[in-house]
């Protein structure tokens, strides 16, 4: 890693070198057991963190009260500005932050720096937002009465983030909240930990240059235990949760229990349909790269290929000569397209599913691959893999976190492909490529795909920050990012007020006196 010059990103980011001892956060409430981050790229420890004892998040929900008091008084426009000095900072140590997410999770630089610009974009969204969090206003059925209504800050919100997206995620919420007049507590993932030191460090900088109190940001390291603290707490109105349907599940349930508020961003199964008008070349490029880009984990990531029989073997054959090109290896060096796993369970469960499909009757088209030797220490670089298979199988209807790739064969109409694309338990993305239009809005209609985002002659990953970006039944239903998805981030007030010297009530009810 020193000679991609990662020293020099990891002291321009505030992260300790290991020998220096923890690394800690601005605001970071941490005072417990000490968590370590290794690379999933070399298998190096990068550094260590402390995590958050229940004492520790107690402060820290202090500290977000108190902060909440005063922010939610400054104008909507003013936080904006906030945000855009956050959206500058990361313009400057866009390489550094970008370097880290790739080292400390393991993906690809272009796309460590892609992710470091998704959050770019979201400030710039934020800024503009800031100006526009606007209500109706209605005509009220009595004379001389006015409505209206208004958006209020909600207060704290609860993040508990995936380390896939270990840096973006947090931002689609913490712009959108910020701007809103929320405070944020943060608990990343605990395979990521540096990646929220460095965020944390970076938006303590601006709150301190602006005299704001730390507390507008919280972080909080560790496991599930500081989550249930979270989603149990009633002085969390909103938690936004990203990762497994598993965890959401738990998640989503103590939050409702409570009647809070939760947005979650969970699995995905996701499909590109390839009709016999689709134009091969484009398919193999957005199929390819949603399938190993990110090894595989995205929640958006390709995983079954649903291509029609006329076209099968043709498709086939491009995309494994694709995989034939793939260069495996230290993400870090830009001429390789595909990183490591996270860790070596993630290993594991890329190897279970490769078995489970040969059990349930599929076939291996490009074998799968622990790799070892030079460069692959870390144990956690596998071989991109694809199979046959048929959509029914349970191994393809479970969402596997790493690069195995599903190829479906349909007949007759493009209706028979939605149906397979449509007949799994996630529904987050989707895409067709095709160049007929009937097909094209087939599949955009009512009847045409059920999922959060469904694309035309693109791939199923790499939204951009401006649409709401989530899925339907089991990823969650939750709605992040652009659109109107900051709704969810305030408190809506219906006003009804009356400038006369009566009292009329709706509905035309009588009630002298
Ligand atoms: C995720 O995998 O959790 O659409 C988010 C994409 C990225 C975001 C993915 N912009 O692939």
């Amino acid at each position: 890693a020193q000679q991609f010059g990662m020293t020099e990103a990891l002291a321009q980011l505030g992260i300790k070198a290991v020998n220096e001892g923890t690394s800690t956060g601005q605001n970071n409430f941490a005072s417990g057991d000490i968590l370590e981050s290794y690379s999933p790229v070399d298998g190096q420890l990068i550094g260590k963190v402390k995590m958050s004892t229940a004492a520790d998040y107690e402060k820290a929900m202090q500290a977000a009260t108190e902060a909440f008091k005063t922010f939610r008084l400054m104008p909507a426009p003013q936080r904006g500005e906030i945000v855009r000095q956050f959206g500058e900072k990361l313009r400057k140590r866009k390489e550094a932050l970008g370097k880290l997410v790739s080292y400390e999770m393991g993906k690809s630089l272009q796309e460590g720096y892609g992710e470091v610009q998704e959050m770019i974009d979201i400030c710039d969204f934020a800024v503009g937002l800031s100006r526009q969090l606007h209500g109706l206003t209605m005509h009220s059925e009595r004379p001389g009465h006015r409505m209206y209504e208004q958006y209020h800050p909600l207060g704290i919100v609860g993040i508990i983030s995936a380390f896939n997206f270990p840096v973006a995620v947090w931002s689609w919420n913490t712009a959108l909240a910020w701007i809103a007049g929320d405070v944020c507590i943060w608990k990343p993932s605990e395979k990521t930990p540096l990646c929220g030191i460095a965020c944390q460090n970076i938006i303590a900088e601006v709150l301190k240059e602006n005299n704001l109190p730390e507390g507008i940001s919280c972080l909080v390291n560790g496991d599930y235990k500081i989550g249930e603290l979270m989603t149990a707490d009633t002085r969390v109105p909103l938690v936004s949760a990203t990762g497994s349907t598993r965890m959401g599940k738990i998640v989503a349930q103590a939050v409702a229990a409570r009647l809070g508020k939760s947005l979650l961003e969970l699995g995905g199964n996701n499909a590109i349909i390839v009709t016999p008008d689709a134009d091969i070349k484009m398919t193999v490029i957005g199929a390819v790269f949603g399938a190993v880009g990110t090894a595989g984990q995205r929640c958006t990531s390709t995983r079954r290929l649903i291509i029609h029989e006329s076209i099968y073997d043709k498709v086939k054959d491009a995309i494994v000569g694709a995989y034939g090109q793939l260069r495996i290896g230290n993400p870090l060096d830009q001429n390789n397209h595909v990183g490591p796993l996270i860790d070596t369970h993630a290993v594991d469960l890329y190897k279970k599913a490769l078995e489970q499909v040969v059990a349930e009757g599929g076939k291996i088209l490009v074998e799968g691959e622990v790799l070892s030797g030079a460069g692959y220490e870390s144990g956690c670089y596998v071989k991109p893999a694809i199979a046959e298979a048929s959509n029914d199988f349970k191994i393809v209807q479970h969402e596997t976190f790493a690069p195995v790739l599903y190829l479906l064969k349909y007949s007759g109409d493009v209706e028979n492909a939605i149906e397979l694309q449509n007949g799994v338990a996630q529904g987050l993305s989707s895409a067709i490529m095709t160049n007929n239009l009937r097909e094209a809005e087939k599949f955009l209609s009512v009847a045409g795909s059920d999922c959060g985002i469904a694309n035309v002659n693109i791939g199923t990953s790499g939204a951009e920050i401006g649409g709401a970006f989530g899925g339907e039944k089991e990823t969650g239903g939750g709605r992040e990012s652009g659109s109107d998805a900051w709704k969810i981030y305030m408190r809506r007030q219906t006003n009804t007020i009356n400038y006369t010297t009566n009292l009329p009530l709706a509905q035309g009810i009588k009630f002298d006196l």
